[in-house]
């Protein structure tokens, strides 16, 4: 028996395993604990929406571009107020900043602001979503800096080494959530029929033996020599003991849940494709932090090819990185592929 399967009889709804993870920490108020339940209703009425969007007239685009210079699609903009409306009056959250939004999203005056920070992409790989192809909801939890007054900037530009609490709610042939309270990496599936997330992956570790590579190959011609030898490395040549097989969805939740699960690494890494984005394609914030917290968790880990990723001090909001993720040896090796032949 597979030893992430939920013994018959002990079912654990996600409400009672976060519940659970709070008596680690006897000094916790139950605030964590009710802003994660929060995200799992959002994603529970996000899923109601992804699994109806042709029949609710909700496919297509809205015709606004967002902060990144993307075509915003109906569901983006449904998932991004849905998170905000559940977190904007609860006295639990400071400040938020989603993907969505060129600035912070303050909380309301007539509201109470509380101890948390929280970042959200509400829609990762919204391009795919025309196509039946999963997408996922990723979010990331700090405390506030300082104690008083409306959350700021500064709330929002901490270091992945400060997070709390990180996640994703995936929305594919079954919806799920993958939480990390920085006491391992656990996962639950929607269960339509009643309503709840139920524990169906405690303790998920990446297994030894990867499987996977993921990575958009189209464009290869884009990339600095490091990242091209490692990538024939992966492949088999250069060494290495046995190629992987390629897998990429093009959705960053669904490769990184994949990889997650079987083994593996992602990476989107810097290229010359656009002389603007420098740095590959991925957020820092929304994306690549929450990610690679839960990488680590689970006994990998995440690195922008010189650095962990968890170190990287953010300076802006919309800061974007090269990313590799998976398991330990691999990126590790990507680290030194690039030292060798990328640094100068
Ligand atoms: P999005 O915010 O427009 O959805 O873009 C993010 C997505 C990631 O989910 C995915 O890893 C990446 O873009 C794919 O990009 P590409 O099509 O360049 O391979």
């Amino acid at each position: 028996m597979a030893t992430n399967s939920v013994v018959p009889g002990q079912i654990t709804t996600i409400e009672r395993h976060i519940l659970d993870q709070q008596l680690i920490h006897p000094e916790a108020t139950g605030v964590l604990t009710s802003l994660l339940y929060d995200l799992a209703l959002a994603g529970k009425i996000i899923a109601s929406r992804t699994t109806r969007a042709g029949l609710a007239e909700i496919l297509g685009s809205t015709g606004e571009e967002n902060v990144q210079g993307e075509e915003v699609q109906k569901l983006d903009v449904f998932a991004d107020l849905t998170i905000y409306r559940l977190n904007d009056h609860t006295g639990r959250v400071a400040v938020m900043a989603s993907e969505e939004h060129p600035d912070i999203i303050p909380i309301p005056d007539h509201f109470p602001t509380g101890k948390y920070v929280l970042l959200f992409d509400p829609l990762d790989g919204s391009s795919n979503i025309d196509y039946n192809v999963s997408i996922g909801t990723i979010f990331a939890i700090y405390n506030r800096k300082r104690w008083n007054g409306p959350g700021t900037v500064d709330d929002c530009l901490q270091k992945g080494r400060d997070l709390v609490a990180a996640g994703y709610i995936i929305y594919g042939s079954s919806t799920m959530m993958v939480y990390s309270t920085g006491h391992g990496v656990h996962g639950f599936t929607l269960d339509p029929s009643v309503g709840e997330f139920l524990l169906s992956h405690p303790n998920i570790r990446i297994p030894e033996e990867p499987k996977y590579y993921s990575v958009n190959q189209g464009y290869q011609t884009y990339w600095t020599e490091g990242v091209r030898r490692y990538t024939e490395w992966l492949q088999g040549h250069e060494g290495q003991r046995k190629s992987l097989s390629l897998r990429y969805i093009g959705s960053l939740v669904a490769d990184f849940h994949r990889n997650l699960l079987a083994g593996g690494v992602f990476y989107y890494p810097a290229d010359t494709r656009d002389p603007k984005r420098p740095h590959g394609k991925l957020r820092l914030l929304y994306e690549a932090i929450p990610l690679s917290f839960l990488a680590e968790q689970a006994g990998g880990y995440a690195s922008d090819g010189r650095q962990p990723i968890l170190d990287i001090q953010p300076t802006h909001l919309h800061q974007r990185t090269p990313l590799f993720i998976g398991n330990r040896d691999l990126v590790e090796k990507a680290e030194a592929f690039i030292r060798e032949y990328d640094v100068k």
